[in-house]
C-alpha cells in the first residue's frame, strides 16, 4: 500500500534534528510541518496525534492515518519502509 508522510517537528528540537539528519543522509524526502511556526500544524498534532511531542511522523495509508512518535521509532520505521 502506498504511504505518504509528514514529519511534525521544529528546528531547534534535538530529537527532530536526529530525524532530519537521517533523512538527509539517506536522501529520503518528505514534507515537514513546523509546529512552532505553524499554529494549524501544532493544533493538528495535538488533536489528531494525541500529544504535542515532536518529532512525530504522520503516516497516511489510503483513509487510515497513523501517528508515530519517538525519533528512533520514526527512523527505524522509515528504514524498514525505504530499505535503507
Ligand atoms: N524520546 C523522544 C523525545 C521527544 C521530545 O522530548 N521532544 C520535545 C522537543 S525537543 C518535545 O516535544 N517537548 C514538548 C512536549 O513533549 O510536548 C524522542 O526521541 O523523540
Amino acid at each position: 500500500m502506498v504511504e505518504t508522510y509528514q514529519l511534525f517537528q521544529y528546528q531547534s528540537c534535538p530529537f527532530c534534528y536526529r530525524v532530519r539528519q537521517f533523512l538527509e543522509a539517506t536522501g529520503i524526502e518528505l514534507e515537514f510541518k513546523d509546529t512552532l511556526l505553524d499554529v494549524d500544524a501544532s493544533r493538528e498534532l495535538v488533536e489528531c496525534g494525541g500529544k504535542s511531542s515532536v518529532p512525530c511522523l504522520r503516516i497516511q495509508r489510503g483513509t487510515e492515518v497513523q501517528w508515530l512518535y519517538e525519533s528512533f521509532d520514526i527512523i527505524e520505521y522509515l528504514k524498514s519502509r525505504f530499505g535503507v
